[in-house]
């Protein structure tokens, strides 16, 4: 019998055909190619920046919600809540949580909750999401695993943060609307009017009512008088205001009092989001999230395709500038600019080489700066 000389299948066919069947599965909103994308982007493959980008059409209809608020306030609590009660026949609910079994989150994990709760066929979807140090490695690895969700077809799509400074920035950009969750006791209120906190929250919420009835209308009170001061003097009411002759249409945070735990006030919460869906609906907002949200996803994955080329590519280039710059013989920003522009000279010119009278031309230029 002759020997079988087995060929490779040609890679790039293969990959595409692979790259067809999980797009379908992912639109089809098949639970586990959705759990394995979200891995894949995580892990930042090439193959998940290629799913991204040809899902990137078909998403655009889904209501993203940010929830905030410093850890035991009840956002775990609260999510699943609110997921169940956002979710309509034809779409279901996806809840992303930062990092929950990181040390920082501190607390239960919302997976266990949720897969303790949750019956299953349920349609909820839950995925931790790991943030991988760096600010921009969390806000990138968000922002596309909620086109993924998006795309797959979840109606809403619920994030609950860690309460640390880095994912409420993450999560409040990518979100159309950001619950800010407090408690009665928990003193974070005075604290959260001083960080500016209040001011990027569209809804806030106090949560507990149960447990203290009357700290939590205390609480409400006292958030909603840091909140309504102006909008009071100007004659404006919680929520939607219309436009007016002098005056574009705006929105001012409502406060809502619920508790998680016992479902009161949810249903009403729940209006609220709504209510401020429409909002942006009416106001054109929706088109300035999408304006914004693809403007940083852009100018972030061009740092990156440039300190990907950079450490690829010119590594030698970079490492003297390092030195440099520690040495205190260029400054940070002037060192980084120079070595851009040289990539891009460079690229134009003699790819592959690094002229060292520009090298040396960092070293000269930046002489004197403050050290
Ligand atoms: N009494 C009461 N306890 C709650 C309520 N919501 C959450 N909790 C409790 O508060 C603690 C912190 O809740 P969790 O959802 O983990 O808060 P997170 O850190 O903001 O995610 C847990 O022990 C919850 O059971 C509520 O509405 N009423
Ligand atoms: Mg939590």
């Amino acid at each position: 019998m002759p020997k079988t000389v087995v060929m490779p299948r040609p890679i790039a066919t293969d990959a595409r055909a692979d790259l067809a069947t999980t797009l379908d599965r992912v639109a089809s909103g098949h639970v586990r190619t959705i759990s394995r994308c979200i891995s894949e982007i995580e892990n930042a493959t090439a193959r998940a920046s290629e799913l991204v980008a040809a899902l990137d059409p078909r998403a655009g209809s889904a209501l993203v919600i940010g929830v905030t608020g410093v850890p035991g306030g009840g956002k775990s609590t609260l999510v699943p809540e609110l997921a169940r009660r956002m979710a309509r026949d034809d779409r279901r609910s996806a809840i992303l949580a930062v990092d929950p079994s990181s040390p920082l989150s501190g607390g239960a994990i919302l997976g266990d909750r949720i897969r303790a709760s949750e019956p299953a066929g349920s349609g909820l979807f839950f995925r931790s999401v790991a943030s991988r140090g760096s600010l921009g490695g969390l806000s990138r690895t968000l922002d596309d695993v909620v086109t993924l969700l998006d795309a797959a077809g979840y109606g809403a799509i619920v994030i609950e943060t860690v309460g640390t400074g880095q994912s409420e920035i993450a999560v409040t950009r990518l979100a159309h609307t950001t619950l800010l969750v407090t408690a009665p006791g928990l003193g974070d209120e005075i604290q959260a009017m001083k960080a500016g906190i209040l001011e990027t929250a569209d809804i806030i919420v106090v949560n507990k009512a149960d447990s203290d009835p009357r700290g939590a209308v205390a609480t409400a009170e006292t958030l909603r008088n840091a909140l309504s001061f102006s909008m009071r003097a100007h004659g404006l009411v919680e929520g939607a205001n219309p436009a007016t002759a002098d005056r574009p249409a705006s929105w001012h945070a409502p406060v809502r009092v619920v508790s998680a735990l016992k479902g009161d006030g949810l249903e009403e919460l729940v209006g609220v989001i709504t209510a401020h869906r429409d909002f942006l609906a009416a106001t054109q907002g929706f088109g300035e999230w999408r304006r914004r949200r693809r403007l940083a996803r852009f100018r972030e994955a061009l740092r990156d395709a440039l300190a990907a080329r950079a450490s690829a590519d010119h590594e030698g280039l970079l490492r003297q500038a390092e030195d440099e710059v520690v040495a205190g013989a260029s400054t940070p920003v002037g060192a980084a600019t120079r070595i851009a522009e040289t990539l891009i000279k460079n690229d134009e010119s003699a790819p592959g080489r690094y002229p060292s009278a520009v090298v040396s031309g960092i070293e000269t230029t930046d002489q004197g700066a403050p050290q």
